[in-house]
């Protein structure tokens, strides 16, 4: 089977390393492997690039930028709105692919598929309204304006939790935006990236419109850190850890250019003493196990009120235990493995920090043996300040501290480094309120009655704090792709100055 849709999707026993966006590819140097994290073995090889290949491949988007800026933007939403059509084609071949890559079950990898259709149709739609202002100026026959324009070669570095979604929601608005891309995807996903820029690069031509989306593979450090170097690069659109985030902002922010930062998250959800644990429980266990636990958006604490405590354990365990693992494939399935080796050891390790710290497991805790890097949808009592509960762990491990009453979930849901989502489940209009007010949650999303994960692509995504800050998707996401210019055309015979400041040389 993988092999009829491997060839469907244009991918062969060794792939490329680079993309110029005009239907050539370059083979890079060396090579290394994209694992099935199903079985735990190597799927195919693909190139990586050297340092000529990003230089042509950075040279290839300023170059197209030239061009592609000149072109009005509901053209370039046509460009777009033809990658939507061609995505929904190859909807299902692209989720197979996916889920055979990183693991995701099929209805997940399908939605992540949907997402990249969704933020498509959003682009086009954006293509013809995003729009600047014309303010009232002081001066008589001025007329003072706010225009975006496009920003220039945008680099978008993605992670493997979201392989494709990510890559649209940054490209396609960027696109729409003016500018051209450079992606360079995990060296944990490049097959998805290469039968994704294949896609691309047909739809493009089309449009005669090669090199908006380029393509660059690596698994080493450096070309991250070279694309965060590059002066030419005015945005740096970066998806990963926070550790990495940090280093490369800094690269970025020394050249004055601009980051756009989605890093961890360390998502609380709040179980009130009023909330309708019919909405609740599901909400969170596909939080904590959908994905397997690894989206920056997974519901990692649960804060619960002590009047709802044994109830909600009691639920929890059931469900977590009910839960089926194995081949993301399969029907029934809800949890495929981790991405690799070093992420099932970090699940082992977090395992065995909460127990030292004292905590005391209620469900799973261990790896599955066989081939595969899956491990026990896991439960673990603990508390907020544990060490262990403070950092993001990629897994389907999930926290449970109980809390004497809302104020105090509501302080500790803030009380961690990262702030990307967060949800409360209650029917008290009060603390509904209070959780969506300004000294509620400090979070980038607040959900009320709706679980930390799986958020439509309508409204802008990110997070505060160690999360980077960074929004994209939907809303004016699209802002952090252009560059604000302020106007002033005077249409009168007369030069009078701002401010009335009279200056007659
Ligand atoms: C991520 O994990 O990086 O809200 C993105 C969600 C998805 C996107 C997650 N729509 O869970």
């Amino acid at each position: 089977m993988s092999e009829q849709l491997f060839s469907r999707l244009g991918l062969g026993e060794f792939n490329p390393a680079a993309a110029l966006g005009d239907g050539s590819w370059r083979d890079g140097h060396g090579g290394f492997a994209s694992m099935t994290p199903v079985l735990g073995l190597p799927l195919a090889l693909v190139g990586r690039a050297t340092e000529e290949d990003r230089e042509a491949v950075v040279q290839q988007a300023c170059r197209s930028f030239l061009h592609w800026r000149d072109v009005p933007a509901p053209r370039r939403g046509l460009l777009v709105r033809d990658l939507a059509i061609a995505l929904r084609e190859h909807k299902a071949d692209l989720a197979t692919l996916l889920a055979i890559e990183v693991g995701k079950i099929r209805s997940e990898a399908e939605g992540e598929i949907q997402e990249m259709v969704d933020i498509a149709d959003y682009a086009v739609g954006l293509s013809r309204q995003y729009h600047g202002l014309t303010l009232p100026s002081e001066r008589p026959r001025h007329h003072l304006l706010e225009r975006w324009q496009p920003l220039g070669p945008v680099a978008v570095i993605t992670a493997f939790n979201f392989p494709a979604a990510v890559w649209a929601w940054n490209a396609f608005i960027a696109a729409v935006c003016g500018d051209t891309v450079v992606w360079k995807p995990s060296p944990k996903a490049p097959l998805t990236a290469i039968a994704i820029q294949r896609i691309a690069d047909e739809v493009s031509r089309d449009h005669g419109a090669q090199g908006v989306f380029t393509l660059l593979l690596s698994d080493e450090a450096e070309l991250g850190q070279a694309l965060a170097d590059d002066r030419r690069l005015p945005l740096v659109s970066f998806t990963g850890s926070s550790g990495v985030g940090r280093q490369l902002a800094q690269s970025v922010a020394a050249r004055f250019g601009r980051c756009l930062l989605e890093c961890s998250g360390n998502n609380a959800a709040i179980i009130d003493a009023s909330a309708d644990l019919e909405l609740a429980i599901p909400a969170v266990v596909f939080g904590a196990v959908g994905t397997a636990g690894q989206r920056c958006t997974s519901t990692r604490r649960l804060l619960v009120h002590e009047a709802r405590w044994d109830e909600v354990e009691e639920r929890l365990t059931r469900a977590f235990s009910r839960i089926v693992s194995g081949d993301p494939l399969a029907p029934g399935v809800l949890l495929g493995p981790l991405i690799d080796e070093d992420a099932r050891a970090e699940f082992v390790g977090a395992v065995a920090q909460s127990l030292a710290e004292g905590g005391t497991v209620l469900h799973g805790g261990r790896p599955l043996p066989g081939h595969g890097f899956y491990v026990e949808p896991t439960l673990v009592v603990a508390e907020n300040h544990w060490p262990v509960v403070q950092r993001e762990t990629f897994a389907p491990l999930l926290y449970l501290i109980r809390c004497p009453d809302f104020e105090t979930a509501l302080k500790l849901n803030n009380a961690v480094p990262q702030g990307l989502s967060s949800s409360l489940f209650t029917l008290d209009l009060r603390h509904a309120e209070r959780f969506l007010s300004a000294a509620g949650s400090d979070c980038g999303i607040a959900n009320v009655n709706a679980g930390t994960s799986g958020a439509e692509i309508g409204g802008a995504f990110g997070g505060e704090k160690e999360t980077g800050g960074g929004r994209e998707a939907g809303s004016d996401a699209w802002k952090a792709y252009m560059r604000r210019q302020t106007q002033t055309v005077n249409y009168g015979c007369q030069l009078p100055l701002a401010q009335g400041v009279h200056f007659d040389a």
